[in-house]
């Protein structure tokens, strides 16, 4: 029996994450085995020699699941019908570049996305923004989409999720599959939280087979929140294989069933509810799938007062980000 094609939008298509999750998209790493696709990879005008080289060598991967493959530059055109907008096309922070000034730059591409999904794109569209600042521009794309449902917008911290996972393995001396209970809270940035008071080995307590609190505090915590800064140094080039990658654990997560002693972390838009995180954020919070497509916040999770302390400032941010982006538009109009 034959499933229909699903439609899934990646833009920066010409870019160094894009380089590797087309191919794992197309290799059916994203929506399974059995589910056909029709890749739509969106950039720049002065990328596009750079997309029909990668439109080549896709064809010449032959992937089965690969039913159509379109590139181009009008996302009114290549948003048309989707059913996952994977939007991974940011602009970099240039030499001098003050932070409101990226803020800025991101903030028109967003909206000119928001805009063309809200026009063209499937109602139920499943948008996970990963171009920085992740977070926000997640919000404005948001905002410049009303018809389509808020849940369906997210940013992403899985990478960072990941990272946090493999560093306490390793202090255990404990397999990656051994951790579970990792969330990340907050922004996508040096403020963002890593929880270890929650975070499980064996099912046991982090902190009973970590027993270096004062590690977890302070190292820990600081190589996830500037793992990203590492990569750039070691490689001259920012993460992308293992960026890509928590693309897909993103998107899988949300269709499969979440075991009941675990969850993921994803950005997520706050209604207040349930760790009384300010409305109308794009914030990273522990989420469950019930394997529909579909998430909830975990709520109940208890907050020490680091933690306590820590969320609070990466939700201070956050709203700082806010503000100046809405004061700039503001001036603008
Ligand atoms: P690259 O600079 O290699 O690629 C970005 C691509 O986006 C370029 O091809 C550029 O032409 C394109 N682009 C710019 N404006 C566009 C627009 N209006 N429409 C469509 N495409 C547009 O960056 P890459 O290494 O691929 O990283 C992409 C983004 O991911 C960056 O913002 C980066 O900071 C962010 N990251 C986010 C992570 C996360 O966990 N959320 C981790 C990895 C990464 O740092």
């Amino acid at each position: 029996m034959s499933v229909p094609v699903k439609r899934v939008i990646v833009s920066g298509g010409a870019g160094n994450i894009a380089y590797s999750l087309l191919f794992r998209i197309a290799s059916g790493d994203l929506l399974g085995p059995n589910q056909a696709i029709a890749l739509y990879i969106l950039d720049i005008p002065q990328a596009i020699d750079g997309l029909e080289g990668v439109r080549m060598e896709l064809e010449d991967c032959a992937f089965p699941l690969l039913k159509d493959i379109r590139v181009g530059t009008d996302p009114e055109i290549l948003f048309q019908d989707v059913d996952y907008a994977l939007l991974v096309g940011a602009k970099p922070r240039g030499p001098g570049m003050e932070r409101k000034d990226l803020l800025m730059e991101n903030a028109k591409i967003f909206i000119e996305h928001g805009k063309a999904m809200n026009n063209v794109a499937t109602e139920d569209v499943k948008v996970l923004v990963v171009g920085n600042p992740c977070n926000t521009n997640c919000l404005i794309a948001m905002h410049h989409a009303p018809r389509i449902d808020r849940k369906n917008f997210m940013s992403m911290t899985r990478l960072d999720q990941n990272r946090a996972m493999s560093l306490l393995a390793q202090k255990a001396n404990a397999d990656v599959c051994d951790v579970s209970q990792v969330a990340i809270w907050g922004n996508h940035s040096a403020t963002q939280v890593p929880d270890f008071v929650n975070a499980k080995i064996r099912g046991h307590s982090t902190l009973e087979l970590i027993p270096d609190r004062h590690w977890l505090e302070t190292d820990f915590i600081k190589t996830v929140q500037q793992r990203g800064a590492a990569i750039i140094k070691a490689r001259g080039k920012s993460s992308a294989a293992s960026a890509a990658n928590a693309v897909i654990d993103s998107v899988r997560c949300l269709h499969e069933e979440t075991p009941e002693d675990d969850w993921f972390s994803l950005g997520v838009c706050s209604d207040g509810n349930p760790y009384g995180i300010a409305e109308d954020l794009i914030f990273s919070f522990p989420c469950r799938s019930r394997g529909e497509g579909d998430y909830e916040i975990v709520p109940d999770i208890p907050w020490d007062s680091f933690l306590k302390e820590k969320i609070q400032l990466t939700e201070k941010e956050l709203l700082e980000e806010k503000a100046l982006i809405e004061e700039m538009l503001a001036k603008k109009v």
